[in-house]
């Protein structure tokens, strides 16, 4: 062979190879599959077949929404597939939202891992035309990191959120809600993953932001702190940061500033005793020592100015 018949041979070989490593990529099967029947004319019904596709474990439960343009299908009916079919308890009902919700249980008779059949038909009548846009939501139980076909959307977190929290807050005190969303409204799993040594602040399975220990927000210098927040529909995960702003003035200690810590500190600045668990880095000056500059800002906080 020569160098210029090897070079074109080594060429072929190449492209053969690119192409089987394609054709394999394009070739991969989802697990849990919806097909894209053609939409008739308005009037007449159209089944739409959702089926398991070489199970990756076992399944005794499962449940998922259909969603869809109701303005392009009317739901009819459904039949159990050939994988349900034993299935002591298997169900479709219409959600508020007017979609599908579609789930079954199963002990004894369950779906074994690497089966491959049919869960359900659901027949529509078509009502319009255009693109239904038949897709899967709120996929859970023993299917719920699986692989879907049309695929999974991941999940968002908001960019720039910013929180505020009080100086000397107590732990469990409310941060705020992390903007977080799923398009196919999987349940996320959130988490803190950066910015916390310290253990300062926690998040709870509704994303709510909270403070996490006694004693770390009576810090006197550092005023934010950026989180960095993981959110995952268990097909995949997306990353953003917070910031989390610290306030002063909150001169009781408790999780708010409201005019009871100006009542509180006028106490202390006539000397009167009180029983509040004075936050002494609540100062808002800096002149180590709470006063008028502190009254200013609690008044002028709590009026929202
Ligand atoms: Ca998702
Ligand atoms: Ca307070
Ligand atoms: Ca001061």
């Amino acid at each position: 062979m020569t160098k210029t018949r090897f070079h074109q041979f080594h060429t072929l070989l190449l492209h053969i190879s690119v192409f089987i490593l394609f054709s394999a990529a394009s070739a991969h099967a989802a697990s849990l599959e919806i097909d894209n029947p053609a939409l008739p004319a308005p009037g007449n019904t159209v089944t739409y077949t959702v089926s398991i596709n070489s199970a990756p474990e076992d399944i005794m439960s499962l449940g998922f929404d259909l969603v869809f343009d109701s303005a392009i299908l009317s739901y009819q009916s459904f039949q159990k597939g050939g994988l349900t079919a034993d299935f002591g308890f298997f169900n479709i009902n219409a959600t508020p939202e007017g979609d599908l919700r579609i789930g079954g249980f199963e002990y004894s008779k369950y779906i074994k891992a690497g089966a491959t059949g049919t869960i359900a038909t659901v027949t529509f009548q078509a009502t319009g035309s255009g693109d239904p846009g038949m897709r899967f939501a709120a996929v859970k139980d023993d299917i719920q990191c699986w692989d879907t076909s049309p695929p999974n959307t991941l999940p968002t977190i908001a960019a720039n959120q910013v929180f505020h929290a009080y100086k000397c807050s107590p732990a469990g005190t409310v941060v705020g809600a992390l903007a977080a969303d799923d398009y196919d409204d999987d349940r996320l799993d959130i988490q803190i993953i950066g910015g916390n040594e310290d253990g300062i602040f926690m998040i709870d399975a509704n994303g709510i932001i909270k403070v996490n220990k006694n004693g770390p927000l009576n810090v006197t210098t550092g005023t934010s702190y950026t989180l960095t927040l993981r959110a995952s529909d268990c097909k995949g995960e997306v990353q953003e940061t917070v910031v989390i702003q610290v306030i002063p003035g909150n001169v009781n200690s408790d999780s708010r500033i409201d005019l009871s810590d100006a009542v509180v500190l006028l106490k202390l600045l006539a000397g009167i005793r009180t029983d509040a668990s004075i936050c002494l880095n609540s100062d808002v000056d800096g002149d180590n020592s709470l006063g008028l500059a502190e009254l200013a800002f609690i008044l002028r906080y709590v009026a929202g100015l």
